[in-house]
């Protein structure tokens, strides 16, 4: 399982970002402080070079005397100069390695939860935009800890460390240094709601931006058909500039921040040299204190001026980070709970009594069903479009939650099943199969958490009336399916589903409308190898044509979520109803076609 190891997130969603921060650098925060420490020491050393400065301009310097003293001063300087740099880099290195490594956990997780998630949850979010939180804003997040969460700690320390220094200097001057600091923290903060709300809308707008170019590079094939290239484009371009402006908001903001905050810290920094020129000209100060003053403002203002930029980038990780907070907050459909889990498998007996579900409140799709099939059993389900079939048989691995009603599987309601076991039990050819951009091959071993030899795999595909086909390929069965490799007809791609399910051997099959892409003659070679395989596993199959739901134990046919006929095939032909209609229906067609077919 990839779940990452003592990095359970779900207890990092706070409310309070402070604290969901604190949580997510769990097993980092020590490595955190040493890197701060390393930070603050590299701004004593620099506090020190600039003592150092003083006492050389004023005892040896202005004393004249060219001593010894002057070369140990300078090995000084130079030591001093590499304790700062090397601690600096410490400092950087070990804060940049532990966000990569939080940043690649979070990806994981990230990765791992939308897994997780619940069907609902999927049918209602946006590709796109779920894309874009678990890259661009988890990459937002690694940046706020490689450099905003150290740069917090360095602004914090240059400052107190050269404000303390410079107290030491000439304490007047160091107030007198530090007259700015209230109107640059107070502009930093009112900024920081301003950008991040900017922020917000641009990334809220990327993400529609994103949604709109996957949909439509998913869907080319019907753009192209139905030649709404120039529509869509326009609708691009409409988006696209929405974002645009956006960002423009957004720069707009930062060009009137920096102006100001520069303009406040370079008067704070002149006003700082002239006063610190008077009182040396005076007397009050010496000229080595002058030049050390003059040294340690600089790094005094400079944790003033970056206050603003950390402040307004911060905003912009915590944006992000709230963006990924949001999706983690959401629940993770438990698989594992549940307290039946027969280590035998299931036999596969099954019982829906009185069921009925919707998806939207107020809207059933399924109503009052009830119906049961003993293990081994093939049940078929006939009925109109939207009358609810496919819902019928999603319930049943716990895809979604019915409201009302009961369905037991072996005499157990199916919730008390944990899922991940329940979906080992069965096997969904579903209705619009999808295949990964692999090798037939892999697709078809898909669903088996083991090594599966050819045989088996040829096996399966042979079931599927699919050997041949695949055989017929140069490549054979290395034969890479979609974006990297071919394009397999919609036919073919539903047998490589079947041969997929076959392959998980389930107790209970479900087949979703899979033979409906392939021309009667595959189907009945499909049926015909199915007719083997179906013999020991209970199976439900939806389908239109008769034919391939005569032979079911129970054939239900549906409309409009409920079951109107029920029967074999041969009690339903008895009677006058929806079967016997389809039934005479496709049995003129197929007389008709005959007859024709004879006169050519
Ligand atoms: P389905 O169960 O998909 O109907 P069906 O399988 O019988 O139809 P088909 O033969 O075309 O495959 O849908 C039943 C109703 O439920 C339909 O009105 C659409 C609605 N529905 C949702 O609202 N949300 C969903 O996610 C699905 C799958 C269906
Ligand atoms: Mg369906």
């Amino acid at each position: 399982m990839a779940v990452v190891t003592g990095f359970d997130l779900k207890g990092a969603v706070s409310d309070n970002r402070v604290a969901s921060i604190w949580k997510l650098a769990t097993g980092y925060r020590n490595v955190y402080a040493w890197a701060t420490f390393a930070m603050g020491l590299a701004a004593v050393f620099k506090a020190l070079t600039y003592l150092l400065l003083r006492y050389f301009v004023d005892n040896v310097l202005i004393g004249g005397q060219l001593t010894q003293t002057v070369f140990i001063i300078a090995l000084g300087f130079v030591g001093l100069a590499l304790l700062e740099g090397s601690f600096t880099f410490f400092s950087r290195s070990s804060a940049a390695r532990v966000a990569e490594n939080l940043a690649r956990n979070l990806r994981d997780y990230v990765y791992d939860h939308l897994m997780r998630l619940t069907y609902t949850y999927h049918d209602k979010s946006q590709t796109g935009e779920l894309i874009q939180r678990s890259t661009s804003d988890v990459d937002a997040v690694r940046r706020f800890f490689s450099d905003q969460a150290i740069m917090a700690g360095r602004i914090v320390l240059l400052f107190v460390v050269n404000f303390i220094a410079l107290v030491y200097l000439y304490w007047p001057l160091a107030l007198a240094s530090v007259v700015v600091v209230p109107i640059v923290v107070v502009l930093s903060v009112y900024f920081f709601g301003r950008v991040s709300d900017a922020y917000e809308h641009f990334q809220d707008q990327e993400a529609v931006l994103s949604t709109t170019l996957q949909e439509n590079l998913s869907g080319i094939r019907v753009v192209k058909a139905f030649a709404r290239h120039d529509y869509e484009t326009d609708k691009f371009e409409g988006d696209n500039w929405e974002q645009f402006e956006r960002g423009k908001r957004l720069l707009s903001l930062h060009s009137v921040f920096w102006p100001i905050s520069d303009i406040l810290c370079g008067i704070q920094l002149v006003g700082g040299f002239f006063l610190g020129a008077l009182l040396a000209i005076n007397g009050t100060i010496t000229v080595g204190t002058y030049l050390a003053y003059a040294g340690m403002v600089i790094w005094l203002i400079w944790p003033m001026r970056n206050l603003g930029r950390l402040i307004v980038d911060m905003s912009v990780g915590l944006v992000s980070l709230q963006r990924v907070l949001d999706l983690i907050r959401v629940d993770k459909e438990d698989l594992e709970t549940g307290s039946h889990a027969p280590a035998e498998g299931v036999a596969g007996g099954i019982r829906v009594e009185n069921l009925t579900f919707w998806y939207e409140e107020g809207h059933p799709v399924l109503q009052d069903i009830s119906f049961e099939v003993k293990p081994g059993e093939v049940v078929a389900l006939l009925g109109s479009t939207g009358s609810g079939k496919s819902s019928l048989v999603n319930l049943l691995p716990r895809f979604y939650d019915y409201q009302e009603g009961h369905i037991y599987l072996d005499g157990v309601e199916i919730t008390e099943y944990p899922r991940h076991y329940l979906r080992k039990q069965i096997g969904i050819v579903e209705q619009e199969p999808f295949l990964f951009s692999r090798t037939i091959r892999e697709n078809i071993a898909f669903g088996v958490g083991r090594h599966v030899t050819d045989e088996e795999v040829h096996a399966a595909a042979r079931a599927a009336a699919l050997h041949d086909v695949i055989e017929s390929f140069p490549e054979g069965y290395n034969t890479l399916v979609g974006e990297r490799g071919v394009t397999l007809s919609g036919g073919q791609k539903q047998r490589v589903a079947v041969a997929r399910t076959l392959l998980k051997d389930p107790r209970i099959l479900i087949l979703d409308d899979a033979t409906s892409s392939v021309d009667t003659e595959t189907e009945s070679a499909i049926r015909e190898a199915l007719g083997r395989l179906m013999e020991q596993r209970t199976t439900f199959i939806i389908a239109h044509r008769i034919q391939s739901v005569m032979i079911a134990d129970l054939i239900l046919v549906m409309d409009k979520g409920r079951i109107v006929q029920r029967g074999t095939h041969d009690e339903l032909m008895q009677v006058d109803g929806i079967y016997r209609r389809i039934y005479s229906m496709q049995a003129r067609i197929e007389t008709d076609l005959e007859k024709e077919l004879q006169g050519v």
